[in-house]
C-alpha cells in the first residue's frame, strides 16, 4: 500500500465524445497496468466493459481504475459525459479530490464540460484541462483555449503544454515551463504563457514573489510548489494539449497529474453531513464514502467506496454510520473496469470495491466505529422526465417493484413512487434513454416486461366566484325509499378547504351532517371538472329537508355530492396546473429554436444570459407541456443542450386549453 502522499485521486469528466475513455485506456496501458491498450471502437476498452456500453460505443456507467505512474498511484474514475447519465458523473466527482476535464479540440466547451467544471468547483476540487483530439480535422487548440479563457478567466486557464502543428500535422507537445528546444512556430506563445504561469506561481506565495521580483530564478521545486498551490486554490487551471489516438502529449499530462494534483492529505479536512468538517489523516478512525453500487453478473452486489481518512482493511467489521447497519468486509478489491485485484488494506484516496454488502448504498458513510461521523451526502439533480409504469402482464406489479428497488439502489437519479393525486405508479429519471435503460434492465435482469405511458398531470380544480347548490335525492325502490335534500353555498377560500354547518331548526338533523360533509369531501378528492383535487373552497350547508323513514346517511351523501357539483358549476370553476421552473443550457446557435419552442409550449421566458460560454434560458413552463422535453431538447440541439426542472406553483389553465382538457376527460369517462 502506498502512502497517502503518493496517491492521486481524480475523476475524468467532460462531454461525451471528447476521448475520456480512450484517454483512460491509454493511461492504463502506458503505466503498465494492462498488457494491451483497450479501445472503445474495438469494444475492448477496460473502462467501457459492459455489453450496453460496447453496443453504444460510449460510456453509460462510471468505471473505477488505477495504475502506478512514476512513484505515484493513481486512483481514478472514468465518467460518462452524456447528460442523462449525470448521476454516474456526480457521485464520483463527490468522491474525488480533483477533476481532469477533457475538452474536444474541435467542439470546444460543451454542456458536459460546463457541468463537470461546475460540479467540481462547487466542491472546491482542483481542475486540470486536457484539450484532446488536436489531430482531428477542424481541431483548433488556440480557439478552444480562448473559449476557456473567456468562460473561466484569462489568467485561470493557462497552457502548460502547447501543440506543435495541428490536425493531421500535429506532431508533439512542448512544456512551456520545462522544455528548452521549442520550435519557432510556438516560441512566442510558449514565452507568453511561461510568463503568465510564472506570475501566477509568484503570486501564490510571498517568499516566491520576493525572489521573482528581484529577478532571481525559481528552482524547479519552487515552481512546482507555486503551481501546486495555485491549482489547489483554483486560481489556476492548467491546460494541456493531446491526441489520445496518436499518443501525443499523454506522458506530460500524466507527469502533471502526479506533480500538480493534490494528495488526499492536502485538502486537510472533509465536509460532514452536520455541516462541520473532519480532519483527514492516515491514522485514527477509518471513514469511507460509498459512491457506486452495482449488481455484477458474476459477483453479485458490488459496492465501491473511496477512503477519506484512516485505513480500511480486508476481512474486518465496519459500520455504515448513515444507516446504523454493521457490515462485514471480505476481501477489498481495487478495480480496473471489471478486472479486480485483492488488497489487504486501502488508505486515504484509495478506491476499492467490496462484494456482498447488504445495507450500504450510494452516499452512505462507512466507519470503523459507530462514533465516526457521516460525510456530507451527495446531492443529485431532480428527475426531469416521468412516465407512468405498469406491467404488460397483470399480476407482475410486485416483480416491477422488486426490480426497481434494486435499480434505484445503483442509480439515485431514478425515482419510483405512486403519485398521491393521480394514483399512477411513476418512474422518473433524467431522460428517455436513461429510463429506456431501466426498462431494458427490468426485462433482462428481472424478467418483467413493462410499459411506459405519459403520466397524467395532477391538475387542481377551484372556483373564482360564489355559487349556490341544491339537490333533492328521492327514490322509491321496492319497499324502502330514499330521501334527502341539501342546500349549500360555496365561496373561494384562500385558507384551503373549510366546512360550515348553518342549518337551523333541524331541517337536516345533526346526525346526518357528517354524511353531508362526507359527500362534499369525497367530491373534493375527485373534482367535477376532470376528477382532480378541488382546492380553496369554503362550503356552507344552510338548509335541507329530511324524511323520518326514508332519510339515511347514504341519501344525504348523495344529495350533498350533487348539491356541491351544482354549486361548483355556478361558481366559475377553473382548472389549475403545475408550473415548472425550467433552466435550459444550450450553445448559442440553438437559442432561436429553443425559445420559439418555449412559446409554443405556453412557456414564459424570464431571463437569458451567458453562463460560462453557454446560453442559459430561465423560463416557466406548464408541466403538461414538458412530458417529452428531454427528448425534444436533445433532438433540437443534437444532444448539446441540457435542462433542469423544479416545481414552482399551481396556476390557472387558460380557458381554451382547459376546455380541451375537460372535454377529453369527459370522452374518457364516457368510454369507461
Ligand atoms: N482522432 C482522434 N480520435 C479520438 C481521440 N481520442 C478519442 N478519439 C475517438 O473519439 C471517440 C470518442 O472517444 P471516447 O473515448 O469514447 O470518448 P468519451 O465519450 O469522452 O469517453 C472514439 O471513437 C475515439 O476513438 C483523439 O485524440 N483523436
Ligand atoms: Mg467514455
Amino acid at each position: 500500500m502506498k502512502k497517502a502522499a503518493e496517491i492521486r485521486n481524480f475523476v475524468v469528466a467532460g462531454h461525451s465524445g471528447s476521448g475520456k475513455t480512450s484517454l483512460c485506456d491509454l493511461m492504463l496501458y502506458k503505466a503498465g497496468a494492462v498488457a494491451r491498450c483497450g479501445s472503445v471502437t474495438q469494444k475492448n476498452s477496460v473502462s467501457d466493459y459492459t455489453p450496453d456500453e460496447q453496443e453504444k460505443q460510449s460510456s453509460i456507467y462510471s468505471a473505477a481504475l488505477n495504475c502506478e505512474w512514476k512513484g505515484n498511484q493513481f486512483f481514478f474514475v472514468d465518467t460518462p459525459g452524456y447528460g442523462e447519465f449525470i448521476g454516474e458523473t456526480i457521485a464520483p466527482i463527490n468522491a474525488a479530490d480533483s477533476t481532469l476535464v477533457v475538452v474536444d479540440a474541435v467542439e470546444g466547451i460543451q454542456v458536459g464540460t460546463l457541468r463537470s467544471w461546475k460540479n467540481s468547483r462547487k466542491l472546491g476540487n482542483p481542475r486540470l484541462v486536457l484539450i484532446n483530439r488536436v489531430d482531428c480535422d477542424r481541431a483548433d487548440f488556440n480557439r478552444v483555449l480562448r473559449q476557456l479563457q473567456e468562460a473561466y478567466g484569462k489568467t485561470v486557464c493557462v497552457p502548460v503544454t502547447l501543440p506543435v502543428g495541428s490536425e493531421s500535422n500535429f506532431s508533439k507537445v512542448v512544456n512551456v515551463l520545462r522544455d528548452t528546444d521549442i520550435p519557432d512556430e510556438v516560441a512566442d506563445d510558449a514565452a507568453k504563457y511561461k510568463e503568465m504561469l510564472m506570475d501566477t506561481i509568484a503570486e501564490s506565495d510571498e517568499t516566491l514573489m520576493e525572489k521573482y521580483l528581484e529577478g532571481e530564478i525559481l528552482t524547479d521545486e519552487e515552481i512546482a510548489r507555486g503551481l501546486h498551490s495555485a491549482i489547489v486554490s483554483g486560481d489556476l487551471v492548467p491546460v494541456y494539449a493531446a491526441s489520445v489516438s496518436k499518443d501525443i502529449g499523454i506522458e506530460k499530462l500524466m507527469d502533471s497529474i502526479g506533480n500538480l494534483f493534490p494528495s488526499p492529505l492536502d485538502k486537510g479536512t472533509a465536509p460532514l453531513e452536520d455541516g462541520e468538517v473532519e480532519k483527514i489523516s492516515e491514522k485514527g478512525a477509518a471513514q469511507a464514502l460509498v459512491f457506486k453500487s452495482i449488481v455484477d453478473p458474476f459477483i453479485g452486489q458490488l459496492t465501491f467506496f473511496r477512503v477519506v481518512s484512516g485505513i480500511i482493511k480486508s476481512d474486518s467489521e465496519y459500520y455504515n454510520v448513515s444507516t446504523g447497519a454493521k457490515e462485514r468486509f471480505g476481501t477489498i478489491m481495487i478495480m480496473n473496469g471489471k478486472e479486480q485485484k485483492s488488497v489487504d488494506a486501502l488508505g486515504p484516496g484509495g478506491i476499492g470495491a467490496i462484494a456482498k454488502l447488504k445495507h450500504s448504498h450510494i452516499g452512505n458513510t462507512i466507519g470503523s466505529s459507530s462514533s465516526v461521523k457521516a460525510l456530507r451526502a451527495i446531492k443529485f439533480p431532480n428527475p426531469v422526465m416521468s412516465y407512468s409504469i405498469s406491467a404488460v402482464k397483470s399480476g407482475e406489479e410486485d416483480k416491477i417493484g422488486q426490480g426497481l428497488n434494486k435499480l434505484t439502489e445503483s442509480d439515485p437519479t431514478i425515482k419510483v413512487g405512486r403519485d398521491k393525486e393521480t394514483h399512477e405508479m411513476l418512474l422518473r429519471g433524467m431522460g428517455d434513454q436513461h429510463l429506456g435503460n431501466v426498462v431494458k434492465k427490468l426485462k433482462d435482469t428481472y424478467k418483467v416486461n413493462v410499459k411506459l405511458d405519459i403520466p397524467k398531470v395532477a391538475y387542481r380544480e377551484t372556483i373564482m366566484a360564489n355559487g349556490e347548490g341544491h339537490y333533492r335525492h328521492k327514490k322509491q325502490t321496492g319497499g324502502a325509499g330514499q330521501f334527502a335534500e341539501v342546500y349549500l353555498r360555496i365561496t373561494p377560500n384562500n385558507e384551503g378547504y373549510e366546512f360550515e354547518n348553518k342549518v337551523v331548526g333541524g331541517n337536516i338533523p345533526r346526525n346526518f351532517i357528517p354524511a353531508v360533509e362526507k359527500g362534499v369531501s369525497e367530491t373534493l378528492v375527485k373534482g367535477p371538472l376532470v376528477g382532480c383535487r378541488v382546492e380553496d373552497v369554503k362550503v356552507t350547508v344552510y338548509d335541507g329537508k329530511y324524511h323520518p323513514v326514508d332519510s339515511n346517511e347514504m341519501a344525504f351523501k348523495i344529495a350533498s355530492r350533487m348539491a356541491f357539483r351544482d354549486a361548483m358549476a355556478k361558481a366559475k370553476p377553473v382548472l389549475l396546473e403545475p408550473i415548472m421552473d425550467v433552466k435550459i443550457m444550450i450553445p448559442d446557435e440553438y437559442m432561436g429554436d429553443v425559445s420559439g419552442d418555449l412559446n409554443h409550449k405556453r412557456g414564459r421566458i424570464l431571463g437569458m444570459g451567458i453562463e460560462e460560454g453557454l446560453q442559459v434560458v430561465n423560463a416557466e413552463v406548464p408541466l403538461a407541456e414538458m412530458a417529452k422535453y428531454a427528448t425534444e431538447l436533445r433532438s433540437m440541439t443534437q444532444g448539446r443542450g441540457v435542462f433542469e426542472m423544479d416545481f414552482s406553483r399551481y396556476e390557472q389553465v387558460p380557458t381554451n386549453v382547459a376546455n380541451e382538457i375537460i372535454n377529453a376527460h369527459q370522452i374518457e369517462q364516457e368510454s369507461e
